[in-house]
């Protein structure tokens, strides 16, 4: 069975541009449930950590140094499907290919800019998930 979480963060640049609550909405308003969710910002060794997958890709140096560039807001989404889900509505890496209507096409400045993080599978939203949250934090 599938598991019914996935991991989000609403990176800097959506955040720093007053995005926020346009993103939350249409999170909620696809049907998914905030189990947990705060504001903070990245150290540089935290999103080394959290993005050491990609350390060897060319856009490593970039990635780190926009992930730590402002607040991001990060949350732990439920619903039936939802990492696929969640994929889905946020739409593809680079927004120039993002369908219309999905939160990168409509937020997005950039690839590198994307507006939005979706774990990419069922073990990496839990993975990513413990990395932002404990349990009494999620509700
Ligand atoms: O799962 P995604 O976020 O859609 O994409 P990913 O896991 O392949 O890459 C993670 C993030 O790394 C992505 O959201 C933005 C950044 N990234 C990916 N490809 C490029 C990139 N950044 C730059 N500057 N150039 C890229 O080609």
């Amino acid at each position: 069975m599938k598991r019914r979480i996935t991991f989000t963060m609403i990176k800097p640049d959506a955040v720093a541009d007053g995005n926020t609550g346009a993103i939350l909405n249409r999170i909620e308003g696809a049907g998914f449930r905030i189990v947990a969710m705060k504001k903070t910002q990245l150290s540089k060794a935290e999103a080394e950590k959290f993005y050491g997958i990609h350390k060897d890709r060319p856009f490593f140096g970039e990635l780190v140094e926009y992930m730590t560039s402002g607040p991001i807001v990060a949350a732990i989404l439920e619903k039936e499907n939802a990492v696929e889900d969640f994929r889905k509505l946020i739409g593809a890496t680079d927004p120039a290919k993002a369908e219309e209507g999905t939160i990168r096409k409509m937020f997005a400045k950039s690839i590198a800019a994307n507006a939005i993080h979706g774990s990419d599978s069922d073990e990496n939203a839990v993975i990513e998930s413990n990395f932002f949250f404990s349990e009494r934090e999620r509700y």
